[in-house]
Formats: structure tokens, C-alpha cells, sequence
């Protein structure tokens, strides 16, 4: 057990359809604190930086292209196990997966247009929040 931050996103299909309160609500319920919250339209390259480790394989372009569509709410959350535990409540990537009662359980039906990003690893963390916020931004 440890106390953790994690970079979570609101993706721009998650801004469309109306859900950036639904999202951040759960996690709020959830007990975490936010340490971040802004709303910004990814650059190219703030959206190749973030997706480094898919570079190369077939879904990359049209991950950058989604993902740079519109605006998305990045948020940094900080509580104990965070990063486990928020990826149980975003659901799993692959649809067929994910858990109803899951964000992309109740809202999602397909893998790229998934509502919600959250930090799979401290490694992930301590290499994502660093795209999206200054350390000035962080309360
Ligand atoms: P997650 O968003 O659950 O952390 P990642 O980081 O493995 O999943 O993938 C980032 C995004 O890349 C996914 N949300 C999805 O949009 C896309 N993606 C991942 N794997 C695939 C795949 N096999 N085919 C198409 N898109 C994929």
C-alpha cells in the first residue's frame, strides 16, 4: 500500500458525449483528492509523447488523430493504490472486458473511443503528469 498520484484523462469522446462530471464524480465518491484539473486540446506532439510506447504499431495514427480531436480534462489523483484501483474502475481496454459498473463498462462499446485514460504503473505516472502539468499547476 502506498499513497500514489496517476494521470487521468476525460478523453474528447468522454468531453462529447457529456460525461467529464460523471467521470470525475466517481472519483471524487471514490475518496480521492485532485491534485490537477484543466481542459486542453492535445498538440501533435504532446499526443505522440504521451502514446511513445505504441509508436510503430498499426492503431497509432489513429490513436494521435482521436485523441487530438477536441478537448480533453486532464486531472492528476492522488490516494492510496490509486493506480490499481482507478484502472479497475475505467474497466479494461478491450471491450468484451470491461466490467459493467465500470466507467467503460456502463459507457464504452469499443476500444479507442473508451471515455477515460488512467496511469497503468508509478513508471507511467512519473512519465505522463510531466506532459500535462507543471509542477505549479500541482496543489
Ligand atoms: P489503456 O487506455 O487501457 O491504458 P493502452 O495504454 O494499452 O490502454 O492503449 C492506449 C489506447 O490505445 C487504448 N485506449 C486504445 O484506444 C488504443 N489501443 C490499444 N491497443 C489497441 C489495439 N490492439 N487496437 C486498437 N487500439 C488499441
Amino acid at each position: 500500500m502506498a499513497v500514489e498520484k496517476t494521470l487521468l484523462l476525460v478523453k474528447p469522446d468522454g468531453v462529447r458525449r457529456g460525461l467529464i462530471g460523471e467521470v470525475i464524480g466517481r472519483f471524487e465518491k471514490k475518496g480521492y483528492a485532485i491534485r490537477g484539473l484543466k481542459m486542453l486540446t492535445l498538440s501533435r506532439e504532446m499526443a505522440e509523447r504521451h502514446y511513445a510506447v505504441h509508436k510503430g504499431k498499426p492503431f497509432f495514427e489513429s490513436l494521435v488523430n482521436f485523441i487530438t480531436s477536441g478537448p480533453l480534462v486532464a486531472l492528476v489523483l492522488e490516494g492510496e493504490d490509486v493506480i490499481a484501483i482507478s484502472r479497475i474502475m475505467m474497466g479494461a481496454t478491450k471491450p468484451q472486458d470491461a466490467q459493467m459498473g465500470s466507467i467503460r463498462g456502463d459507457f464504452a462499446n469499443q476500444m479507442q473511443e473508451n471515455i477515460v485514460h488512467g496511469s497503468d504503473s508509478p513508471e507511467s505516472a512519473a512519465y505522463e503528469i510531466p506532459i500535462y502539468f507543471n509542477e505549479s499547476e500541482l496543489a
